[in-house]
């Protein structure tokens, strides 16, 4: 996206401006069509006078205002109950690192926190968080392979409540049988959790990966139309996408970005800025 916007620039010097190659590169740049249709309507009605450093100051005012301010921190709650955060989206997305890495935030922060294992349809999935659970001492609760997941988040609230934990984290599965199986799964789960505590799951975070541009895009209208979505997290900025494609997703879904991955390890993760994500993106 750095180079996207760098190209525009030396592009766009000269006073003709050819308004379907700046649209065109706007759309290849994970804007999505609407934004970059709204970005080239206002630079139309500026004349002719414009210049590169027109076109990036323009997008970056654009997107700033759609991004608004600063999404508020995960919250912890004051009548003694777990804040439960559920983790969704498709395989490989990077849920289950996701869900480490956050809950090594917390804890850093001097949160007790509790994960939970409720992606039961990969044997290897429970084994990876439960790799990870070690290694950064956090508490996990698991259920029997191939169990119900929402069996799982239900033994494992119980578990928090008892615990006195701050903070749940449920990861789940990305993959079932079929696309309408998960989504039933996912809600079956929020039944289960909201039986136990009405105002659960206190969040419901979309984990996508920045690399697959407007893929990331429709699996949030998926999921968001399934399942109410509270935040995004967006993984894998230290690759190739820059994540572009979260600034769509919020302006059509409403959904704002709260975490941001950025590497493999559990401190490649932080809360999301939307200054810095602007410049960097620019
Ligand atoms: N480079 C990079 N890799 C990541 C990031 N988040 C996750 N991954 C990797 O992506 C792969 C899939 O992650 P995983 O958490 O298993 O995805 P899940 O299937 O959604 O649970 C793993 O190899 C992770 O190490 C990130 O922010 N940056
Ligand atoms: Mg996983």
């Amino acid at each position: 996206m750095a180079g996207f916007f760098k190209s525009l620039l030396q592009r766009f010097t000269k006073p003709d401006i050819d308004w379907n190659e700046l649209e065109a590169s706007l759309i290849g740049g994970d804007l999505g069509p609407r934004l970059s249709l709204r970005i080239v309507a206002e630079l139309k009605t500026m004349g002719h006078k414009l210049h590169g450093q027109d076109v990036v100051d323009l997008s970056r005012k654009s997107i700033r205002s759609i991004l608004g301010a600063n999404p508020p921190p995960l919250t912890k709650r004051t009548d003694g109950k777990p804040t439960v955060i559920l983790v969704i989206g498709v395989n490989g997305a990077g849920k289950t690192t996701s869900c480490a890495k956050l809950a090594h935030l917390l804890k850093s922060e001097g949160h007790r926190v509790m994960l939970a294992a409720a992606d039961t349809f990969r044997a290897a999935a429970v084994e990876q968080l439960e790799v990870w659970a070690d290694r950064l001492e956090l508490p996990m609760v698991k259920g029997a392979p191939q169990g119900d997941p929402a069996a799982v988040c239900f033994d494992a609230h119980q578990q928090a409540c008892a615990a006195g934990v701050d903070f749940l984290i449920c990861d789940t599965a990305g993959r079932l049988h079929n696309r309408h199986n998960l989504m039933e799964e996912l809600r079956k789960i929020r039944r289960v959790l909201g039986r136990q505590d009405a105002s659960a799951p206190h969040e419901t975070l979309l984990v996508v990966d920045a690399t697959t541009g407007s893929n990331a895009l429709q699996q949030a209208r998926e999921f968001h139309k399934a399942t109410e979505l509270t935040g995004l997290v967006v993984t894998k900025l230290d690759g190739s996408g820059k994540g572009g494609i979260l600034v769509p997703i919020r302006e059509e879904l409403g959904v704002p970005t709260r975490f941001v991955g950025l590497g493999e390890k559990a401190t490649d993760f932080q809360a999301f800025d939307v200054a810095r994500f602007v410049d960097e993106l620019l």
